[in-house]
């Protein structure tokens, strides 16, 4: 079967931006929102600092490298990696909930999210979202850890993995992802109006990209990128074999209003305050959900952002 390097060495224009879909915060955002519509996914460059996405990406590291070792309990109370990881992550890496990653007093989702509270591409969100109300759904992030494998072309889409409720993704790698280097994401435009059929993992098949390379994409991201893409856009976890470590999150957000009573457990609720800066006005932790001091901290770093004058 194709593999991504196959496709990439094939089709060198995919590694370009021929659809001119990569925006900077100069960018007037109807344009955005126009591409986004149109593509199902636009990249946000720039977007957040990449020194604090350094200190994320060396948390995330010794947090992986510490899965599969006995480690004394946590002193937040937040629950611990799933068992899935009791002897240590498998060849492709791991994969977690937000809270779960954390680094002695580090947690870098949610530093993450404080990051882009304050960055202009949460305006960008909240006008996808078509309001300033806007929702974290925390259970329906991730965090990645992809060591790189040569993976075969295949695509998904997240109304039929994630959720036919939530209407799209943030990705946001913590540092530079360049193909055939660095496991990433590559994505299939324009998207279909339909959630596609497919085969029985959820993959909609290798021959859905091998017919459509014209519309094939395998960004560059540089520390601080991070791209939006919408529940129905086609898109693929690229892997090259290089065995390099990939360190990213999904990030999953909607208008409050919208948002399934089912999904916001746990969650952080973001209100646009008078003077102009989001703020987290609520959160929520209830059920089994051990994620309390996680969305405490996420609320203090949001919080410390603003009184440190980066709004
Ligand atoms: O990080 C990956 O490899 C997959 C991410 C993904 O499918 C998504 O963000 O929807
Ligand atoms: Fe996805």
């Amino acid at each position: 079967m194709l593999s991504c390097r196959e496709l990439i060495k094939g089709h060198p224009a995919i590694l370009e931006d021929r659809h001119g879909l990569s925006f900077t915060g100069h960018t007037p955002f109807p344009t955005i929102i126009d591409a986004l519509n149109k593509s199902g996914v636009v990249m946000l460059r720039g977007a957040l600092p990449p020194k604090e996405l350094r200190s994320c990406r060396r948390s995330f590291e010794r947090f992986a490298r510490r899965l599969g070792k006995r480690v004394a309990p946590d002193p937040t109370g937040d629950e611990g990696p799933s068992t899935e990881w009791a002897t240590g992550e498998r060849e492709e890496g791991s994969w977690h909930r937000p809270w779960i990653v954390r680094d002695r007093d580090d947690t870098p989702a949610a530093a993450v999210i404080a990051l882009l509270l304050r960055s202009w591409a949460w305006k960008v969100v909240e006008t996808v979202c078509g309001s300033t109300d806007v929702v974290l759904l925390l259970a329906s992030c991730a965090a990645r850890h992809a060591i790189d494998k040569e993976l075969p072309i295949g695509a998904h889409q997240d109304c039929k993995v994630v959720s036919p409720d939530i209407p799209f993704s943030i990705w946001v790698p913590l540092h530079d992802v360049v193909p055939l280097r660095t496991s990433g994401l590559g994505f299939i435009v324009p998207p279909p109006s339909e959630m596609l059929p497919t085969l029985p993992h959820g993959d909609i098949g290798a021959d859905y990209v091998a017919e459509r390379v014209a519309g094939a994409w395998t960004p560059t991201y540089r520390a601080g990128d991070l791209t939006l893409h919408t529940k129905l856009s086609p898109h693929f976890t690229t892997g090259y074999g290089t065995r390099s470590d990939r360190y990213s999150f999904e990030i999953r957000a909607m208008a409050w209003t919208d948002a399934p009573e089912q999904l916001q457990d746990p969650a952080i609720y973001v209100r646009r305050r008078g003077d102009g800066a989001p703020v987290v006005v609520q959160t929520r932790c209830s059920g089994d959900t051990r994620a309390q001091a996680f969305v405490a901290k996420t609320a203090l770093l949001a919080a410390r952002g603003l009184s440190a004058g980066f709004a």
